[in-house]
């Protein structure tokens, strides 16, 4: 097998196997945030991508792919349901997102947790080249670096973490907290998405293994000496102009505005998420409905549409929300909607980007309300293709989104008289403010792009190698 200067370590791989024309199984690749991101990144870069192929049992050789080769990493349905749905999204992401649900700690999962990383931190140790990088991707794979770097001293590590650090409060809850401390600080560069989330990641390491830490670096000891650990905030993006590109499609302009005739009501407010509790959706619908009950808007003012992506459907949690967001929308419908009027368009669908951009151009009104999220891409790619710079970003605070998106409208969604007043404020906008807000926040998505997020990573660990090269040390 050839060997890769760059390996990007993911729980996915950035394919998924559907069936050929003549019944053959064949790869495609798949629409997801995270392969978006690093596509670009990967692009002439000659690289492999470690992953899970998307199908349980799933055991196939490596293959070439786009140009890369992707190694294809075995889980059987026993690993799934206790490395995926259980610690990775059972425990780890609640407890990360403020415990918004309850996280289970079961030592069984965080048994298949330790299985399943070593698994993948191998095929990565075998796929790397000579003094390569390994780049590990996100909370499913907290222990590669460490796996990785026991393996293969001679390999550049970086990782990055797609979803918030949570506050040392709530982390120091995690029974496996030194383990997980210990996984991430194998790596060289450890990226989060915010200022903040850096901050807790560090007075973790200093509360929990006393090490000690200045701006940027942890000082990880090593032998009889040290080794210097960078962490701090890279905000990942995506790739603006290929949103934009879409945008000037005229069959997506001439899709956006049948959307808009067939809604009919004056104003579109749009919400897109994966069904995830931390999304925020419920809050978003509590919010609406009242406004709705208060006679603040009617039918005819403003209609919601709100795609929830289905998401996890073998996590309990999840179910419970589907069943919760659904009742919530029919009451609301049956309340409020007329023979000409939904109020609510409610789809649990997938759908392809150029319908998601479509219905960017349409919305006049976008709605991000999360509870706490990472960074949060849909915000991004709504402010992207507004090229017109119409249109009202209404934005939680608790998204990473809203360090750089400052011009948004930013809520708490907690507060829902405070989103009912910020929803109004948004339908009733003149168009002038509009254009001020819109313009400061596409200036700040199209300078920093997905493109300059992989290149900035890239520099600090190019950095790193060099300075490695020249026999300093980190
Ligand atoms: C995690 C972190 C962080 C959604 N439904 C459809 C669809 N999408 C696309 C969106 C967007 C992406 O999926 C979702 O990205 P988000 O950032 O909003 O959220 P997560 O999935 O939770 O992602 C998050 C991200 O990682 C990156 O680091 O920002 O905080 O939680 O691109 O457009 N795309 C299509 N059809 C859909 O139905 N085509």
């Amino acid at each position: 097998m050839s060997r890769a200067d760059l390996v990007v370590v993911a729980n996915r791989l950035p394919v998924d196997r559907v069936e050929g024309p003549d019944g053959e199984p064949v790869w495609r690749r798949s629409p997801g945030g995270l392969v978006t991101a690093l596509e670009q990144v990967m692009q002439n870069l000659d690289g492999a991508w470690v992953g899970w192929g998307g199908k349980a049992d799933l055991d196939v050789e490596p293959f070439e792919f786009d140009g890369n080769l992707l190694v294809p990493v075995p889980l059987s349905t026993e690993h799934l349901r206790d490395y995926y749905e259980g610690f990775s999204n059972g425990t780890i992401w609640p407890l990360y997102h403020d415990v918004i649900a309850a996280p289970e700690f079961k030592r069984s999962w965080w048994d298949a947790y330790v299985t399943v990383n070593r698994r993948f931190a191998a095929a990565a140790a075998e796929v790397v080249a000579e003094g390569g990088f390994v780049w590990v991707q996100d909370y499913q794979l907290q222990l590669v670096p460490q796996m990785v770097r026991a393996l293969r001293s001679d390999v550049t590590i970086g990782y990055f973490h797609h979803i918030p650090f949570p506050a040392y409060a709530l982390f120091a809850q995690l029974p496996w907290r030194a383990q997980v401390l210990q996984g991430l600080l194998g790596a060289d560069v450890v990226g989060f998405q915010r200022v903040a989330d850096a901050g807790n990641f560090q007075r973790s390491i200093r509360r929990l293994l006393n090490h000690p830490t200045k701006g940027d670096t942890v000082q990880v000891p090593d032998g009889d000496g040290s080794r210097l650990v960078i962490a701090k905030p890279y905000p990942i993006s995506i790739d603006a102009e290929h949103f934009l590109e879409l945008a000037r499609r005229p069959d997506i302009i001439a899709r956006a505005q049948a959307i808009r005739e067939q809604v009919g009501s004056a104003k579109l407010m749009l919400g897109v998420d994966r069904l995830d509790y931390t999304k925020g959706i419920r809050h978003r619908l509590k919010a609406y409905g009242e406004l709705l009950a208060d006679g603040d808007i009617s039918g005819h003012d403003a209609t919601l549409v709100q795609v929830a992506s289905p998401s996890r459907p073998g996590v309990e949690a999840y179910q419970d929300l589907r069943d919760e967001i659904e009742m919530t929308v029919a009451r609301i419908n049956g309340d409020y909607s007329t023979v000409e009027n939904t109020a609510i368009r409610y789809l649990h669908q997938g759908y392809p980007r150029e319908e998601m951009v479509a219905l960017y151009l349409a919305a006049d009104v976008m709605l991000v309300t999360a509870l706490r999220d990472g960074m949060n891409l849909v915000a991004k790619e709504y402010v992207a293709v507004r090229a017109d710079n119409t249109g009202v970003l209404v934005l939680s605070e608790f998204a990473g989104a809203a360090d750089e998106l400052g011009s948004a409208l930013l809520v708490n969604p907690h507060d829902i008289e405070g989103m009912k007043e910020t929803m109004m404020r948004a339908l009733e906008m003149p168009v002038a403010e509009q254009a001020r807000r819109m313009k400061t926040m596409r200036r700040k998505v199209l300078d920093n792009d997905v493109e300059k997020w992989g290149r900035t990573f890239l520099a600090d660990i190019d950095e790193l190698r060099r300075r490695r090269a020249d026999g300093e040390g980190a």
